[in-house]
C-alpha cells in the first residue's frame, strides 16, 4: 500500500549534524585525527584513523519488510565496522531509521568466505556443487549462446525470469519483481520473456483480499494506533518482521503506547510482537482462524453487536438484503453462519472450539469485546495466508473489520496488514515485454515438466489460455528459491538433476547458495557496499524515507555490478547500445534522480543527497483506509466490480463454478471454513499427527544473513515445540530430533516451550539446506518438508501447512 500523496519534507540539512561531527555522507574523516563518534559505543576499540578513513553511507537492500541506512567506516580501503543512521534529533517523526543486528554484520556478509569471487561453469551434476572458473567473456559467450538458441527453438516464452527479493530495496540493482530488474530490460530487448504474478509473501491474500475491497487492500497505518481502543492481531509479528528503527514496529509502539489499548495476538506462537505488551495471547491452530471468526460472527449476530447499517450501506451480501441478484436463495453470509445456507450447521462457538483449539468461552468473550470496543484495529500479518487455504482465511479476518463498522475510520481497520507510505522514485525503465503469459510464481517446477500442460482455468495462467512450451532457460538474480526457499526441495532437485528439462540456470548472486548449486553458470555480483544505487521501498508506516547508498569499497575479487554483468551481455546479444542508452550506472543514477526531483523538486540535489545519505518525510496525518469511500460511497466506489465491499463475490462464484479443482478444494463466495489440506483434521486421521507451521525469524532475512556465525549463535535455528508434546516423545529442550514427513527429513534441536500451542510445532523458515547425501537436512531448511502443492485460488505458497511427526535422535 501506498500513499499517493506528495508530502513536504520536514528534515532540514541541519538535521544531520549530531554531537560536533559530520557524520553525513562520504564525510572524510580528514587526516590523521579521529573524530569524537557520537553513537559509538564506549567500548568499541578505537581504530587508528589514517589518511584513508572515511565514513560512507550504505544500505541493507534485503526484503525484510524494513531497509536501512548504514554507516561504513573504511580504513585502507576495508570496511572496518558498521553504524547506522545518527541524524536529526530522534524524535518521533523525525526518528532515526536503526539497523538491526543483522544490518550491522553486513561486514560479516560482505567478507563472507562463502563469497562468489569469479564466474564459473558447472562441471559435476547439478547440484552437486562442482564448477570451475571461467572468464567473464566465456561467461557472457555461453549465456548468449543459449539464449539465441533457446529462443530459436522454443521462443522467447521459454525464458524465465525467477523471484529473487535479495535486493529488492535497490533501484539499479532492483531484483523483484522480475519486471523492474535489469534483466528484464535485457531480455525486453531481446523478444522478452516469461514473466510470473504473485509472490511468496502474499499469493493468497493478493488474491483473497482483492474479491473483498478491490486491489492490494489497505489498512490504516500504525501510527493511527494511537487512536484505537482494541488491537487484534492475526498471525502478524512485526517486533520479527518489521524490525528496524524506521519500521512498522516503531510507529505501532509509539501509537499504541499513545492510546495504551488493550492488544489480543492470535498465533499458535507466542511471538516477540506478543513479549509482555499483549493483553492476551489466543493460541490458534495453523488454518482455523475462518471458524473462529465464524463463531465471533455467530455471537455478534445472536446478541446484536453487528452494525447493520455499515453492512447495509457498504457491503454486498452480509444478509439477503445486499445479496446481488445472481446469488442463490440463503447464500449470504448470515444465513452462512446460522447454518441455513445448505449445510445446516451453526457456527456456534462449540463448533469452532474443536476446530480451532480455543475454548468456547473466550470464543465468546473475545466476540463480545471486539463487538462492543469501538473503534477496534483488526490487522492481520501475512502468515496465516501462506497457508492451503489462505486466500478464504484472509476474506475471513476482514469480516471482523465489516461486521463491526470498523472500516474507514480513525482507530479502526480493515483487517488488511498495516500500511505504509512511500515517496515516490522514478525507476529504472525496464521496457516492455513481448511475451504476455505469466504464471503464478509459485508453479515454476511444474511449468519446467509440463509447461504445454498448463492453463489459465487449471493452473491459473495469465495473459494466455495456455503455456506453448516448458520452462528451458532460468534467470535467477538475488534469489535462493531455486533451492532454499522453494517448497519441497526433494522435488526441486529431482526435477532438476535432469538438464535436458531446464536447460540452463544462470544465479547471480553474492554467495555460494544452495541455489547457486544448481546453477549451469554463476555470476558473482557486487554487494550494496561496492556500489552506489538509490534504495527504498520499506513499510516505513508514516516517515517515508530514501537512503542514497555510496560505494564504500572497490569491488571484491572479480564480481561486478548487475549493471555491468548485463551491459556485457548485451554487448554480446547485439543490443548494448540499446541497453546503455550511453549511459553508465552513475549516470543512470543522476539521470532517474533528475527525473524524481522534477516531479518534486523540494528534495535535495544529487550531490547534496549523496553527501546525507538518509532523506525522511514526516506525514502528518494518519493513514486510514478507504475513508473517502467511507464518507461517500457513491462518490467515492471500490475497485470491485459492485464499487462496494463484497462480503458474497459474484467474480468468485463464476471462477468456482468454472475452474477445475480437485475434490478437496474450494472456491467460494463467502468466506467460508474450509480444512486445509494438510490441516488439523487430517492430522487426527493421517500419518502425521502434529502441524508444522513456520515463521520469519530474526537470525535472518529469509537466507540472507543465514551465513553470517554470530547471528546464528544469538539466535539459533531450533523447531518449536510444546513441553507436553515433547514429553509425550522424550525430548527435552536442546535434544537433537528428527522431523519428517513423505517429503523429507530435517535433523535440528528443539526448543521446548510453553511459547508454542500443543499440536503445532514451528520452524524459521530459512535456515540454510545442508543436507548429508541421504535426503537427510542438518541445517534446519523448511523446504525439506513443504509441499509443491498450491492453493486453489491464488495457485499460491501454502508454506506454513504442513503436517510431521518428531522423533529423538540425540540428547542434548
Ligand atoms: N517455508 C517457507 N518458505 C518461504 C517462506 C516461508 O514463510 N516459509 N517465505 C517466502 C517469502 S515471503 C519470500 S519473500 C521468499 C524469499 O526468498 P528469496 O527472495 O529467495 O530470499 P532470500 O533467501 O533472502 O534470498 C535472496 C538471495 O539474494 C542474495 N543476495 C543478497 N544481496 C544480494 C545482492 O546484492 N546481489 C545479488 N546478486 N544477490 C544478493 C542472497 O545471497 C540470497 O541468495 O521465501 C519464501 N519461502
Ligand atoms: N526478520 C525477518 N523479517 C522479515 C522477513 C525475514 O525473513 N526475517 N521476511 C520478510 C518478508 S519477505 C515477509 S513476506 C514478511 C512476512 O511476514 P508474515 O507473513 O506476517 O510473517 P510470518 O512469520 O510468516 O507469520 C506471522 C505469524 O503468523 C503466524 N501464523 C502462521 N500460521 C497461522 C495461522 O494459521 N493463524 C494465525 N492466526 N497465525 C498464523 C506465525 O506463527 C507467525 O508468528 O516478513 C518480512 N520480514
Ligand atoms: S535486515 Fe531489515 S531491519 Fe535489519 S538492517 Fe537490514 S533492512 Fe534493516
Ligand atoms: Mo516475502
Amino acid at each position: 500500500m501506498k500513499l499517493k500523496q506528495l508530502l513536504t519534507p520536514k528534515i532540514s540539512r541541519r538535521s544531520f549534524v549530531k554531537g560536533g561531527s559530520i557524520l553525513g555522507g562520504i564525510t572524510a574523516i580528514t587526516s590523521g585525527i579521529a573524530l569524537p563518534f557520537a553513537s559509538r559505543s564506549a567500548s568499541a576499540a578505537p581504530q587508528p584513523a589514517t589518511t584513508e578513513d572515511k565514513v560512507v553511507w550504505s544500505a541493507c537492500t534485503v526484503n525484510c519488510g524494513s531497509r536501512c541506512p548504514l554507516r561504513m567506516h573504511v580504513s585502507n580501503g576495508e570496511i572496518k565496522w558498521v553504524e547506522t543512521d545518527n541524524t536529526g534529533d530522534d524524535e518521533y517523526g523525525n526518528h532515526q531509521v536503526r539497523a538491526c543486528l543483522r544490518g550491522r554484520s553486513m561486514r560479516r556478509r560482505v567478507y563472507n568466505p562463502d563469497r562468489l569471487k569469479y564466474p564459473m561453469k558447472r562441471i559435476g551434476a547439478r547440484g552437486e556443487g562442482k564448477f570451475k572458473r571461467i572468464s567473464w567473456d566465456e561467461a557472457f559467450t555461453e549465456i548468449a549462446d543459449n539464449i539465441n538458441r533457446i529462443k530459436k527453438e522454443y521462443g522467447n516464452e521459454a525464458i524465465y525470469l525467477n523471484y529473487g527479493t535479495g535486493t529488492l530495496g535497490g533501484t539499479v540493482t532492483k531484483s523483484w519483481p522480475p519486471g523492474g530488474s535489469l534483466i528484464a530490460r535485457l531480455m525486453n530487448l531481446n523478444g522478452g520473456y516469461l514473466n510470473h504474478y504473485g509472490d511468496y509473501s502474499t499469493a493468497q491474500i493478493a488474491e483473497g483480499l482483492n474479491h473483498t475491497y478491490g486491489g492490494f487492500a489497505a489498512n490504516n497505518s500504525p501510527s493511527d494506533l494511537e487512536n484505537t481502543k482494541l488491537i487484534v492481531q492475526f498471525g502478524n509479528n512485526p517486533a520479527e518482521t518489521r524490525m528496524s528503527g524506521g519500521g512498522v514496529i516503531h510507529h505501532f509502539m509509539e501509537g499504541k503506547a499513545k492510546s495504551n489499548a488493550r492488544m489480543i495476538v492470535i498465533d499458535p506462537r507466542y511471538t516477540d510482537t506478543a513479549g509482555g505488551r499483549e493483553d492476551q495471547w489466543i493460541p490458534i491452530r495453523p488454518g482455523t482462524d475462518t471458524a473462529f471468526i465464524a463463531a465471533m460472527a455467530h455471537v455478534m449476530i445472536k446478541e446484536d453487536l453487528v452494525d447493520q447499517a455499515f453492512l447495509d450501506k457498504y457491503c454486498v451480501g452480509y444478509d439477503e438484503k445486499t445479496l446481488p441478484a445472481s446469488a442463490p436463495a440463503n447464500s449470504d453470509y448470515k444465513s452462512y453462519i446460522l447454518g441455513l445456507g445448505g449445510d445446516n450447521t451453526e457456527k456456534t462457538p462449540k463448533w469452532a472450539s474443536t476446530i480451532t483449539g480455543i475454548p468456547e468461552d473466550i470464543i465468546i468473550k473475545t466476540a463480545r469485546e471486539i463487538g462492543s470496543t469501538k473503534p477496534c484495529a483488526i490487522i492481520q500479518g501475512w502468515g496465516l495466508q501462506r497457508t492451503a487455504n489462505g486466500e478464504i482465511a484472509s476474506r475471513a479476518i476482514s469480516m471482523l473489520a465489516l461486521l463491526t463498522g470498523n472500516v474507514g475510520i480513525n482507530g479502526g481497520g480493515t483487517g488488511a496488514r498495516e500500511g505504509s507510505s512511500s515517496i515516490p522514485f522514478v525507476r529504472f525503465p525496464t521496457l516492455s515485454n513481448p511475451v504476455e503469459a505469466s504464471i503464478p510464481m509459485f508453479l515454476w517446477t511444474d511449468a519446467i515438466v509440463r509447461g504445454p500442460e498448463m492453463t489459465a482455468t487449471k493452473d491459473g495462467i495469465r495473459g494466455k489460455e495456455k503455456l506453448d512450451v516448458p520452462i528451458k532457460f532460468i534467470w535467477n538474480y538475488a534469489g535462493n528459491c531455486i533451492i532454499n526457499q522453494h517448497a519441497d526441495i526433494n522435488r526441486t532437485h529431482t526435477i532438476l538433476q535432469d538438464d535436458s528439462t531446464c536447460e540452463m540456470i544462470v544465479v547471480i548472486d553474492n554467495h555460494m547458495t544452495s541455489s547457486a548449486k544448481y546453477a549451469d553458470i554463476v555470476l558473482p555480483d557486487l554487494t550494496t557496499s561496492e556500489q552506489s544505487d538509490f534504495c527504498m521501498d520499506a513499510s516505513a508506516g508514516n516517515m517515508p524515507y530514501f537512503i542514497f547508498a555510496s560505494q564504500a569499497i572497490k569491488p571484491q575479487f572479480e564480481a561486478r555490478s548487475i549493471y555491468d554483468i548485463c551491459t556485457g551481455l548485451a554487448d554480446k546479444l547485439g543490443v548494448k547500445e540499446a541497453f546503455t542508452e550511453g549511459r553508465d550506472q552513475e549516470g543512470w543514477l543522476r539521470h532517474l534522480y533528475q527525473l524524481t526531483r522534477a516531479q518534486d523538486p523540494s528534495l535535495p540535489e544529487f550531490d547534496a543527497m549523496r553527501e546525507q545519505g538518509i532523506y525522511k518525510r514526516k506525514v502528518d496525518e494518519h493513514f486510514v483506509a478507504y475513508k473517502e469511500f467511507r464518507k461517500d460511497p457513491e462518490a467515492n466506489p471500490l475497485k470491485t466490480p459492485t464499487g462496494k465491499i463484497e462480503i458474497y463475490s459474484e467474480k468468485l462464484a463464476e471462477l468456482a463454478s468454472t475452474w477445475t479443482l480437485k475434490k478437496d478444494e474450494v472456491i467460494h463466495p463467502l468466506p467460508i471454513y474450509v480444512p486445509n489440506f494438510e490441516g488439523y483434521e487430517e492430522s487426527k486421521t493421517g500419518n502425521y499427527p502434529l502441524q508444522l507451521t513456520g515463521f520469519h525469524y530474526k537470525a535472518r532475512a529469509h537466507s540472507t544473513y543465514g551465513n553470517v556465525s554470530i547471528l546464528k549463535d544469538a539466535a539459533p535455528q531450533e523447531m518449536w515445540i510444546n513441553p507436553m508434546d515433547a514429553q509425550q516423545r522424550g525430548i527435552n529442550n536442546g535434544d537433537l530430533i528428527r522431523i519428517f514427513n513423505d517429503r523429507g527429513e530435517v535433523h535440528i534441536a528443539a526448543k521446548v516451550t510453553p511459547r508454542m500451542m500443543p499440536g503445532v510445532v514451528a520452524l524459521g523458515e530459512g535456515g540454510w539446506y545442508a543436507p548429508d547425501g541421504q535426503r537427510v537436512d542438518h541445517g534446519g531448511c523448511i523446504n525439506v518438508l513443504t509441499t509443491q502443492r498450491p492453493s486453489p485460488l491464488a495457485k499460491g505458497n501454502p508454506q506454513h501447512t504442513n503436517l510431521v511427526d518428531v522423533q529423538l535422535v540425540k540428547k542434548a
